[in-house]
């Protein structure tokens, strides 16, 4: 094969050659090693992150279960509403063909190969080209993942989940599930039997719905009751299919308040499981929940991590993290090590992610244009979260915190406190034990407190 690049205005744009080349050319070096005392500068290496080492009684790699998404790391070129692409990959040569589409696939597998991650994650459209029918789109589709299921076995990588692009195409411009016309609804459920059958055979841990578009620009045309019955009436025939063909992976849904329309029908972790609640479906799904849209919906980066945890329903984080001053889905690599504290001390305490994980979906800034640049900022994350989860397992293992928060509630362990949570302490028994005992004593929150035991363990 000639590895020959090819110009186009004076920049090498693409070029064929086996996947590992791209990355020498990079100087990326090979697999990314673990050197705890690598100098400030080295940013190629993990720090923190040390695949094999245990703590709080897992491995870093069994609490960690990091997946790189397609989407942003694979498809991603830098374009905003401002800019043309940025990001122009030496293995991409711009085209939609087949053959492209399967060189990035292969280049991917290299590129989780060197960074050591076993998980990635995919939207059907982001790794097979749309034909011009449904007939022709499922065939290339299966193309690309007959080889997708060959490089996972040859690699050992696992597919973390799949899920379908029903926002991109002018067909779903009005929803998909909770489109007025049936008819686009019809083809939504095509399209997720589709990526049912590619998760099950490609044996895909989870399948994540993201309502897209499902949601509204203004009420005035809009019939909400009808839409969130049409959208509940959906996940029970994909749970249907689900059963059908055996596919034993979790469902989960991932919630967003707004963007790509003004208000998202799975605005935060609450309101998806009311959701699930009313409909009578909260025990086929649990959340994937991605800081990012929990910022965007006003809440704080581990609101909905930990709403979502307290009710069981915490399945899967996309672990990214937004800008706090900006009012859009920015996608950062999360290198805050306080909330990445937060976050993994949740994890711990449910005990695990699994069959969930902590899956990227984070793209580099369009900047950010070299291929190092792509490496070096899944392992910032990585280390970030590796940091994080030494401080939660300290933490957690100190036990000051939890004997805080025990002694905070030690009323409710009175004779009195529990029948009330027995349900056996009425109203009338309320009156007659403040008659007795008169006015409670200020008790101090201790806020400050608390904030300062956690900063000593970031
Ligand atoms: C968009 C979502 C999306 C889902 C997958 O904001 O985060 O990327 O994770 O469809
Ligand atoms: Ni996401
Ligand atoms: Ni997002």
């Amino acid at each position: 094969m000639a590895f020959a690049p090819q110009k186009s205005g004076g920049l090498v744009t693409f070029y064929d050659a086996p996947p590992n080349k791209y990355f020498d050319d990079a100087k990326v070096g090979g697999e990314i090693p673990y050197k705890p005392d690598a100098g400030v500068e080295d940013t190629l290496c993990f720090k923190h992150y040390n695949a094999k080492e245990v703590i709080h009684g897992r491995t870093m790699e069994e609490w960690l279960r990091f997946s790189v998404v397609y989407w942003h790391t694979f498809r991603g070129t830098g374009a905003d509403p401002f800019g043309f692409p940025t990001l122009i990959r030496p293995w991409d040569d711009g085209t939609d063909s087949v053959e492209n589409a399967k060189r990035r696939l292969r280049v991917a597998f290299e590129f989780l190969k060197r960074l050591g991650v076993k998980y990635y994650s995919f939207h059907d459209r982001d790794i097979a080209p749309e034909g011009s029918t449904l007939e022709e789109t499922n065939k290339i589709l299966d193309e690309l993942t007959d080889l997708a299921l060959q490089l996972q076995q040859e690699t050992g990588i696992k597919l973390l989940w799949n899920t379908c692009n029903l926002f991109a195409h002018a067909r779903y411009s009005n929803g998909a599930a909770t489109n007025p016309d049936f008819h686009v609804l019809a083809y939504a459920g095509a399209q997720v039997k589709k990526g049912l059958d590619i998760a099950k055979k490609l044996g895909a841990e989870n399948f994540v719905f993201w309502g897209g578009r499902e949601g509204f620009h203004t009420l005035l045309n809009t019939n909400v009751k009808m839409e969130l019955e049409n959208l509940a009436a959906f996940f029970r025939q994909a749970l249907t299919y689900k059963q059908k063909i055996g596919f034993t992976g979790q469902f989960l849904i991932e919630p967003k308040p707004k963007e790509p329309t003004k208000h998202q029908y799975d605005y935060d972790a609450m309101t998806v499981i009311a959701f699930l609640k009313t409909f009578g479906l909260e025990n086929h799904f649990k959340l994937n929940i991605e800081p990012n849209h929990t910022t965007l919906a006003g809440h704080d980066f581990i609101h909905d991590i930990a709403m979502a945890s307290s009710f069981s329903m915490l399945g899967s984080v996309d672990s990214n993290t937004g800008s706090p001053d900006l009012g859009w889905d920015t996608d950062q690599f999360p290198m805050d090590v306080k909330n990445c504290t937060l976050l993994m001390k949740v994890v711990l305490e449910q005990g695990g992610l699994a069959p969930g994980g902590l899956n990227f979906d984070c793209k580099v800034r369009r900047e950010s244009n070299d291929i190092a640049d792509l490496f070096i900022a899944h392992i910032g994350a990585m280390d970030t979260l590796a940091r994080g989860l030494k401080s939660a397992a300290k933490i957690i293992e100190d036990g000051v915190l939890s004997k805080l928060i025990t002694e905070r509630y030690e009323s409710f362990s009175s004779p009195e406190g529990r029948a009330f949570r027995d349900g056996l302490f009425s109203l009338e028994q309320c009156e007659q034990f403040v008659k007795a005992k008169g006015e409670p004593t200020p008790r101090s929150g201790r806020q400050e407190h608390f904030e300062a035991i956690l900063n000593h363990y970031i």
